[in-house]
């Protein structure tokens, strides 16, 4: 695997079940695999859990791992190609690319859209730059529109938690203060589809997702409608990726005040079939998810984001065994 952004990088999603369902049950069988190989974590925006997760899935794999948070304490990076750098960016990407790649065997980028032009940001710019320039294997620790590694822990979570063979799993947009990205809900549908789930999307008019994710995935814009007999609640905010109205991509479409009835509460979880909840984390709590929800023993907040260590272990181990 030279890169892995999306879903069809895997090949076969069952196979990749299996072999992160025997990586958890032993998750150092492979841990001569990454002996003197040195994996680079780039950071251009914050992390919690992708930092932790994926540093300790090297390790399991005998790997070493630089971190590097390009935002503290690095030269800042300018990423366009053309302009005349008289500003404060001391250093271009093309230079830095090569540089890392020549200290590394494998590469994690973290570089979240900016929200302003979505043409560069939809053309990954900044990661295809990484995948071109670094010579090495690159992977998505979430990019401009996709976050692989929690979509795939998320599918993993949900095979271990399902009560039925083909699970009712829904998406549903919830409040926010801020603009987040459309990464996390661009891949989970993207993944979801590609798995075998009956999955349905439902958000706010306006908040339409690009369709090269959302894969001809069922939208239901009535939230209550959507949650009847869900088996698993999937929560997350993402700003308007501008499909149906490019000028307010990137934007909080309305007030999030006027939108609180989105938040996924005791009431809107009384809908379903006793789902499990779930978010990729971090949350705000009581904008997106009520507190009661989330501390309930159906919520799995937390399993899924121990599973990160268990997507990425098999994500690395992937890349190592081709290198
Ligand atoms: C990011 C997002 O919504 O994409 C990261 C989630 C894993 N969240 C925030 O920036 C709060
Ligand atoms: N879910 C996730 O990717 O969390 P971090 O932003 O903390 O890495």
């Amino acid at each position: 695997m030279k890169s892995f952004l999306n879903v069809e990088d895997l090949g076969s999603l069952s196979q990749a079940l299996e072999e992160a369902r025997q990586l958890k049950e032993n998750r150092f069988q492979y841990e001569r695999l990454g002996h003197n190989k040195t994996l680079l974590m780039v950071f251009f925006n914050n992390s919690l859990r992708t930092r932790l997760s994926t540093q300790k899935a090297a390790m399991n794999l005998g790997m070493n791992v630089i971190v590097l948070d390009v935002n503290a304490g690095a030269w800042k990076l300018e990423t366009e190609r053309g302009v005349i750098m008289d500003g404060d960016r001391s250093e271009h990407l093309l230079e830095a690319i090569p540089v890392m790649g020549s200290y590394c065997d494998v590469i994690g980028v973290r570089s979240f859209a900016g929200l302003t032009d979505r043409e560069y940001d939809y053309a990954e710019t900044v990661f295809r730059q990484f995948v071109e320039y670094s010579g090495r294997p690159v992977f998505a620790m979430e990019t401009a529109t996709v976050h692989p590694l929690q979509a795939f822990a998320d599918l993993i979570t949900i095979e271990e938690y399902k009560e039925r063979q083909r699970p009712k799993v829904v998406m549903t947009w919830a409040p926010h203060p801020k603009s987040l990205p459309q990464a996390v809900p661009n891949s989970f549908a993207q993944w979801m589809m590609a798995a075998d789930v009956d999955f349905v999307v439902t958000h706010p008019e306006g908040y339409e997702l690009d369709p090269k994710f959302l894969c001809g995935a069922r939208v239901e814009y009535n939230q209550q409608d959507a949650l009847q007999g869900a088996d698993f609640v999937y929560a997350k905010n993402w700003s308007c990726p501008g499909v149906t109205r490019p000028a307010d991509y990137g934007k909080v479409l309305d007030d999030y005040h006027r939108m609180m009835h989105w938040t996924v509460d005791e009431a809107h979880m009384a809908l379903t079939n006793n789902a499990h909840f779930m978010h990729c984390l971090p949350v705000r709590r009581n904008m997106i998810v009520s507190d009661a929800v989330i501390e309930d023993p159906r919520s799995l907040v937390i399993p899924e984001a121990a599973n990160r260590e268990i997507s990425a272990t098999v994500v690395l181990k992937r890349i190592l065994q081709e290198l």
